[in-house]
């Protein structure tokens, strides 16, 4: 790689100055030995970390594309990536369509594949939807799900994310086999997953040299007690550490999912859209939007874990939600300022008798 890198140094700075190969001898006797000096002393700053070109620590990419298919219906998750090393991994979600998306992880227990979880367990949590559609029981349903089921750990992945949006988020995920699943639904209660919205992912046993992400400037440390925010929110590019602390007693775990909101939208909606189990929670098409344009998160993934993800906060209205039940919920509401409206605050904290601050005390 590293010669390869050279040659090509070398040739750019032949292309760049016009130097012909056959042109002049002062090629081969002047001007070559310069090139060759300063394409080791390239080599040596690459060893040394100045440049982060093919270095060992690189982060290892997953990039998923949400999709539609118009004629079909279908929702789907395109990518080129079907195997990784174990260890730090970057999920790149390009939300390509009009809808709300999200890419969640599931770690199989054993040798199950995606092709186990599309024909024992995703038609059984299908068939409760449509019962509690019907304004039945769904218990009927999950009595028949397979006991390896239970086996499945959740392990976090983008959060909710509406169209024209890309979010990366970053978790550690060990060696095994993972399903990326989408359960965003219809009206009607079908799952993006039954249209086509989960893809197998395999972990292997080598593991890469993936740094754990730095420079997160938010932490925070989820629970039932909320989000344990530290850090500035203002407005610009943000990284976010989350860990998880608390392992919740149903299927809804605590997680984290930013979502912007219009001056008039009342939080209740939007928090109790987040609750999937109710027969208009999580649906998203054209006729029925979600309540809020959501920019992404971390779902949740088992106690001791952290992840990272990127957030661009413009000025607005904005809150943090987790996916919990309607009559349960759990969000933090913000507002970023404009960058003058937010100098203006810092600078009447002390002046209250200012007549600039007179309306702000
Ligand atoms: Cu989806």
């Amino acid at each position: 790689m590293k010669t390869k890198n050279n040659i090509s140094t070398i040739k750019n700075i032949i292309e760049k100055y016009d130097i012909g190969y056959g042109s002049s001898r002062a090629f081969g006797l002047i001007i070559l030995p310069v090139l060759i000096a300063a394409s080791l002393a390239l080599t040596n700053c690459k060893d040394s970390g100045v440049n982060t070109d093919d270095q060992e620590g690189d982060p290892v990419v997953v990039e998923v594309k949400a999709s539609h298919n118009h004629e079909t219906g279908e929702h789907l998750f395109e990518t080129d990536t079907k195997e990784v090393p174990s260890g730090w991994v970057t999920f790149r979600f390009i939300n390509a369509t009009e809808y709300v998306h999200f890419l969640f992880l599931d770690h199989l227990p054993g040798d199950k594949t995606v092709e186990d979880q599309k024909t024992e367990i995703f038609p059984i949590f299908q068939e409760a939807m449509y019962l509690i559609m019907e304004g039945k029981d769904p218990n009927k349903a999950y009595a028949k799900l397979p006991a390896w089921s239970a086996d499945i750990v959740y392990r976090g992945g983008p959060g909710f994310l509406s169209g024209g949006n890309t979010i990366e988020t970053t978790v550690f995920l060990p060696s095994g086999n993972y399903v990326m699943e989408c359960y965003v639904k219809n009206d009607d209660g079908t799952y993006h997953y039954t249209n086509g919205m989960a893809k197998g992912l395999t972990v292997t046993e080598e593991s890469s040299d993936a740094k754990e992400p730095t420079g997160a400037d938010i932490r925070m440390n989820l629970s039932s007690d909320g989000f344990g925010i530290e850090g500035e929110m203002t407005a610009g590019q943000h990284t976010v550490a989350v860990t998880f602390n608390e392992k919740a007693p149903g299927l809804f775990g605590y997680d984290v999912h930013l979502a912007r909101l219009d001056e008039d939208t009342d939080i209740k909606t939007v928090t109790t859209w987040m609750d999937g189990f109710l027969p208009d929670g999580q649906v998203s098409t054209l006729d029925s939007p979600a309540p809020a344009y959501f920019l992404g998160g971390a779902h949740d993934m088992p106690v001791g874990n952290t992840a990272y993800f990127s957030v661009n906060l413009e000025p607005g209205r904005y809150a943090w939600v987790m996916e919990q039940a309607a009559n349960a919920s759990i969000y933090e509401e913000f507002t970023i300022l404009n960058q003058s409206a937010a100098i203006q605050v810092e600078e009447c904290k002390d002046k209250r008798h200012s007549p600039a601050c007179f309306d702000r005390n």
